[in-house]
């Protein structure tokens, strides 16, 4: 039996990432202040007054944008939201109540599943900040701050509150790391073993910005595949998110038992 899903769902640049951060214990999930970083999903497993879950972070939802880049995130969100036992609704109490959150609450309530709606960036104790969340119709807002780790133990005590009541430890996998230079097909060799979209395949070099968990079954062995992002030359890495996604891949290659290089034979090139 797996274990409960707790998703982190909710508009971009919100505090998603940084609040996985403070709950699985390590810097998995890349944050910066800008919309948009996070793009597959992100699974890590954790514990909370013994009670084992497995997190699932996501990418910001725009939804009324036609851009294929949220369109794909968004498609990624909904296999998390299908998938959860609990949903944590993430919104933002230094920006305030926005028309977003309206959308994002309209998914969640139709998914028919227990949604806790959380008020992240409330740094300084200011609960008036809060209450105008009460409008998205989805019950009492948590106020929190993740960067400052408050109010984390409140949320997860509510959400442990909806789990089954028979949970197990995470099953012992044989961890398989894929690594590749950028655009190699690392994630359609993911895709293809586990037989589903896992993650996002585009064309494009650089889809895949974290490293991607997945547990599988073959036979009665359990695998977890790890996705990475594409590896380049120090020197040609020119921006913060390649960094962190390269220092991504090389923690996954540590915490490997087996790494599979996946070369592109046709584009293969020096750089
Ligand atoms: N002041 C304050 N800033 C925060 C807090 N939590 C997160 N942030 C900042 O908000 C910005 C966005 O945080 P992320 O965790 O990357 O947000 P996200 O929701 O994962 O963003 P996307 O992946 O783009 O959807 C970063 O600069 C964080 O440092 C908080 O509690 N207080
Ligand atoms: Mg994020």
């Amino acid at each position: 039996m797996a274990n409960p899903l707790i998703a982190l769902v909710g508009r971009p640049n919100v505090g998603k990432s940084t609040f996985f951060n403070k709950v699985v214990g390590r810097k998995l999930s890349i944050t910066e202040d800008r919309p948009g970083v996070t793009r597959d999903r992100l699974y890590a497993d954790a514990n909370w007054r013994g009670k084992y879950f497995t997190m699932v972070d996501t990418g910001g939802l725009e939804l009324k944008s036609e851009d294929v880049m949220w369109r794909e995130i968004a498609k990624q969100a909904d296999v998390a939201i299908d998938t959860a036992d609990v949903i944590l609704f993430f919104t933002d109490g230094r920006d305030g109540l926005h028309p977003s959150d309206y959308d994002v609450a309209d998914i969640l309530r139709r998914s028919h599943k227990p949604v806790i709606l959380v008020v992240n960036k409330i740094d300084d104790y200011s609960p008036e900040k809060v209450y105008e969340f009460y409008s998205l119709g989805l019950g009492e807002p948590f106020a929190v701050s993740a960067e400052h780790s408050q109010g984390i133990g409140d949320v997860l005590d509510e959400a442990i509150s909806y789990f089954p009541q028979t949970t197990i430890e995470p099953v012992p996998s044989l961890k398989i790391a894929v690594v590749g230079k950028p655009n190699a097909g690392k994630s359609s060799l993911v895709n293809r073993i586990l037989g589903s979209e896992r993650s996002i395949v585009t064309p494009m070099a650089g889809t895949t910005r974290d490293a991607i968990d997945t547990l599988f079954y073959r036979g009665d062995k359990a695998y977890t595949i790890i996705d990475t992002a594409g590896i380049r030359k120090k020197k040609n890495v020119d921006d913060d998110v390649e960094y962190y996604s390269n220092m991504r891949a090389f923690d996954a290659v540590r915490r490997s038992d087996v790494c599979v290089l996946v070369v592109d034979t046709i584009g293969l090139e020096v750089s």
